[in-house]
């Protein structure tokens, strides 16, 4: 698929699953980061395009730093949009990850995990 334009950004589906960690490790490699989803539209975008059938994507949201409060990695903004699934996170201190699952819908997950990712940057 290679790089698909949004917006302004441009978004890499990866749909190898993997740890957290090493999908950041790959969109670093890209000079890109794991998605950071700042509104509804790129949210409803992002699931149209890339969840159609199910599944999951690790975004680049992490709550290290203040147990629950999930931070953009980039550049450790908060988030000024959020979605996630009622009850939502509730995995405390044993899931750092933030999850994009089918629906669009969001969960704090295991960072161990593996699932598919896209990466993102400017334009
Ligand atoms: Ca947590
Ligand atoms: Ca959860």
């Amino acid at each position: 698929m290679g790089w698909i334009e949004f917006s302004g950004h441009c978004y890499f589906y990866n749909q190898s699953r993997s740890k957290w960690d090493d999908a950041k490790a790959d969109c670093d490699r890209k000079t890109s980061y794991l998605i950071e989803i700042g509104d509804q539209d790129e949210n409803d975008w992002i699931k149209e395009k890339f969840l159609p059938a199910g599944g999951s994507l690790w975004s680049g949201g992490r709550d290290d730093v203040t147990e629950g409060v999930f931070l953009w990695q980039q550049f450790q903004t908060a988030m000024s949009f959020t979605n996630w699934v009622p009850g939502e996170p509730n995995n405390g201190v044993h899931a750092q990850c933030l999850e994009i699952r089918n629906h669009g819908k969001w969960s704090d997950a295991y960072c161990t995990d593996k699932y598919s990712f896209l990466c993102e940057k400017y334009i």
